[in-house]
């Protein structure tokens, strides 16, 4: 929890060790991890600090169970209570590991990397031979986690071993996982679909403890560890769902790749938000599934560090190094760790340190670039030989036997399948939310009466009597209570808070988060007042109705594709939520490209799975400079097809409010991608009177109600036609339709077609924006507005082609804008 990482440094770590015994003991509890004996292969051999005796009484003792197989790093962590734990627990008697299991698991593990490598020769598989004692592991962190009330296990993890948790631990039939393989229907999947090692997976585990644990394992990409901080935001969700127990019930399971670990910073970003309000799950389970290799890397060309799990150390968590050869020790630093997770709602990383038999993968041929190691690993047995070896456990070729014609006979099965099998059931609350193509059905009425929106109004302006305000946001609430009123337009903040009230009103949970988005980066939106005498916060938004839905609002850590990644996970195990992430400005998102187009964008055609998760992106060209103007909308038209997505830039306060409801309300569940004002946040021209917000619903395209009959008309998206709609005021014109697109996709063909026939006398069809030639919508927009035009031609007005989207001089802003508000009113004349 946030608070312990507070606590003072101990006295029992300052102290001086009053004794030979507690001096000797100090130092291997400090150092000891270092002199571990963790590599099977001892190509990592242990270092030995000079702080550490080599001699003397009590050294053999607290060696051995610091510097054994075993190295935990724990000193780190302030809080004593929770060190004293690990100590306690190091230093006191082992439990006893069930070994028949733990050698029958280690047998299958190896088996059907066996068999797959026997009739799959020449396909990728990611075998998890050398850290086979991962499935050993997981069953005990199972088990424990049962104990302790656990009824699911989210486990995020990349292609190493996966196909083998699939059968051991996610439990699906081995002829499944032959089957895909096979890839028996190819036809299926033309065009969309994953390979096998993405899949996500679901299933049932019994533990020895007799307990049901259900496993969901979490579709991934290729992009390692883009996978962590989705696998968060789902558990969160999960435990959002159940409640007070939800962190008990609900266990994240990481299993990372060393190199992976080490190397890729959303790790550090998922890892930092493991103890905040907004994104704490209780703890999540690390488990390095440490082969010591990445592809063709060593260690020592992988980090400047020793350990692939030093980015942990940053925070007060403890890290159990263990050799991944000694079976028993790695199944009860399993058990250490999951009661430390329960005891202290904490993270926890679990170093497993062994190698990697074949090649990263088993079309490749590792004795190029290490052939030192791979001699070593040819001449060394599997594990489940010496483990049998170790235990005295008898009639193991008996064993193998079996378990290998069951393999064997499992494949024969998937032979003769013709369909694909899923791997995976979808829980229950997904049963009335569509995907694939949009259709008429999906539409749902989003506008309010007045006296809703009277009354929501009230709720959302007033605070306790006792509550001390800051003037400037009493102010504020004073004029919202006025838009609300019909009194004064209503603004966009005021549109959102609305949006927002009526939905948990009608008991849908809306849930915000992104770096300062409780009071909103442009002080647009002060969700949480702040009593000015003791920073006591009150939220209007949770004060609706005594059964209202939860409204939650974050400033998020300064992470994107964290953050993003948690807010698409939790969107897929919360549809009947609104789950938004915001940007401080839209150009941020390119942060966190990867969680758009790897999960975001290609979600659903790669595994079927859908979502609702919006974005919310500051979009404008104000002048601020190449980095502040552009959320880089071609980005994400280019990734539009097949209605994966919504793309949206609604023109004004009303359009906003009804947008940010259909999504909510309609059934169909498509993540939407919002481009926000910034500037136009307070605009007069974009905010709308309160009678807009009873209109039935938001408007794909927004007429021109000025203009009937035009001879040009701009068509346009966001800010530009604002400033549009003033150039046409100054210049007294009145035959210039201007039509803001406020949907861009799926394209709004049918209004813009109606659009064109209204305006068929009409002689220049322009689209404009403010965007370079090679940004912006235009290269998605032209060839679809010729489509409709007829014979009519269409043009375009924009910035010249640049490779940065904006000037970083303000006057220079300024010239091109005017340029470019004049050449749409005169080009072609
Ligand atoms: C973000 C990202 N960069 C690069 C790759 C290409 N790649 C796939 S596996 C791999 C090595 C991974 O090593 P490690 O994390 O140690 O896992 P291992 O395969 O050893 O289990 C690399 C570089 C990738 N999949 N994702
Ligand atoms: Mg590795």
């Amino acid at each position: 929890m946030a608070t312990q990482t507070k606590t003072d440094i101990s006295a029992s770590v300052l102290d001086v060790p009053n004794s030979e015994r507690e001096r000797v003991f100090d130092a291997f509890r400090r150092w000891g991890y270092l002199a571990a004996d963790l590599d099977p292969l001892g190509f990592f051999p242990p270092e030995w600090p000079s702080d550490l005796p080599k001699e003397g009484e009590y050294v053999q003792e607290s060696r051995n169970i610091y510097s054994g197989t075993v190295g935990v790093e724990f000193i780190h962590i302030p809080d004593p209570q929770r060190r004293q734990w690990i100590q306690t627990r190091m230093e006191g008697p082992q439990a006893p590991v069930d070994q028949d299991a733990a050698l029958e698991q280690l047998i299958r593990a190896d088996l059907f990397e066996l068999v797959l490598q026997q009739r799959y020769l020449g396909t990728k598989r990611f075998s998890l031979e050398g850290v086979t004692a991962l499935i050993p592991l997981v069953d005990e962190i199972l088990d424990t986690a049962a104990e302790q009330g656990a009824v699911e296990l989210v486990l995020g993890m990349s292609h190493r071993g996966r196909l083998n948790v699939i059968v051991q631990v996610t439990k699906r039939p081995a002829e499944e996982v032959f089957a895909n393989f096979e890839d028996v229907d190819p036809r299926s999947v033309l065009g969309s679909g994953d390979v096998k090692y993405h899949m996500g997976a679901t299933g049932e585990y019994v533990t020895r403890g007799g307990s049901k644990v259900h496993i969901h394992l979490v579709s991934n990409p290729s992009h390692l560890e883009a996978v962590d901080p989705v696998t968060v935001g789902r558990t969160r969700a999960k435990q959002d769902r159940t409640g007070e127990s939800g962190q008990q019930q609900y266990l994240p399971l990481l299993v990372h790749g060393d190199s992976a670990f080490a190397g890729q910073g959303i790790v550090a970003e998922t890892l930092n938000y493991a103890d905040l309000r907004g994104y704490t799950v209780g703890g999540t389970i690390h488990v390095i599934a440490n082969n010591l290799i990445g592809f063709t890397t060593v260690p020592r060309e992988s980090h400047s560090s020793r350990f692939a799990a030093q980015i942990a150390r940053r925070q007060a968590i403890p890290i159990f190094h263990v050799n991944a050869e000694d079976v028993d020790a790695v199944v009860r630093v399993g058990r250490m760790a999951v009661e430390y997770r329960y005891k202290f709602k904490s993270d926890v990383v679990i170093d497993l340190i062994g190698y990697r038999r074949h090649g990263h993968s088993e079309v490749d041929d590792p004795t190029i670039t290490q052939p030192l190691l791979y001699k070593a690993i040819k001449e060394h047995p599997p594990l489940w030989e010496i483990y049998a070896e170790d235990t005295g456990i008898e009639d193991v070729q008996a064993r193998v036997q079996a378990i290998r014609e069951e393999f064997e006979a499992a494949q024969q099965k998937a032979g003769s399948l013709t369909k694909k099998p899923s791997l995976r059931e979808l829980p229950k609350y997904w049963g009335n939310y569509k995907g694939g193509r949009y259709k008429s059905e999906y539409a749902v009425e989003t506008g309010m009466s007045s006296d809703e929106l009277q009354a929501l109004t009230e709720h959302l302006t007033t605070y306790p009597a006792d509550f001390h305000i800051h003037p400037k946001v009493k102010k504020l609430l004073e004029q919202r209570a006025e838009m609300g009123n019909g009194k004064r337009a209503v603004d966009y903040g005021m549109a959102e808070a609305l949006a927002f009230g009526s939905l948990v009103k009608a008991g849908i949970p809306v849930r915000l988060s992104g770096q300062d988005s409780r009071r909103g980066t442009f002080n647009q939106r002060h969700s949480v007042l702040l009593d000015i005498e003791n920073e006591q916060e009150y939220v209007p938004l949770q004060n609706i109705s005594a059964d209202q839905a939860r409204c939650e609002i974050y400033n998020s850590t300064l992470s994107e594709a964290g953050v993003l990644g948690f807010e698409y996970g939790y969107s897929r195990d919360y549809p009947e939520a609104l789950v938004l992430w915001e940007a401080q400005f839209g150009d941020f998102a390119n942060v966190a490209q990867a969680v758009i187009d790897q999960f975001v964008s290609a979600g659903e055609d790669k595994w079927n799975l859908l979502s609702g998760v919006v974005l919310l992106l500051p979009h404008g060209y104000e002048g601020q400079g190449p980095e502040h103007s552009s959320a880089r909308i071609e980005r994400f038209l280019q990734l539009a097809a097949r209605d994966n997505f919504q793309i949206c830039q609604p023109s004004n306060a009303a359009q906003y409010f009804h947008l940010l409801r259909r999504q909510a309300l309609s059934h169909w569940r498509k993540p939407l991608i919002v481009f926000t004002p910034k500037s136009m946040l307070r605009h007069p021209d974009a905010m709308s009177p309160i009678e807009n917000f009873t209109n039935p619903s938001f408007l794909r395209v927004l007429p021109d109600s000025e203009v009937s009959e035009a001879k040009r008309v701009l068509l346009c998206t966001g800010k530009i036609g604002h400033e549009l709609r003033e150039e046409r005021k100054s210049r007294k014109d009145n035959s210039t339709a201007i039509l803001f697109v406020d949907q861009l996709y799926p394209f709004p063909e049918e209004e813009l077609s109606a659009e064109f026939e209204r305006y068929s006398m009409a002689r220049d069809i322009m689209w404009v924006q403010e965007e370079p030639a090679n940004m912006g919508a235009l290269s998605y927009m032209l060839p679809r507005l010729r489509q409709i035009s007829g014979e009519r031609p269409v043009l375009s007005i924009k910035r010249s082609p640049s490779a940065s989207p904006a000037t970083g001089s303000a006057k220079a802003h300024e010239m091109e804008q005017k340029t470019l508000l004049s050449l749409a009113f005169t080009t072609g004349e």
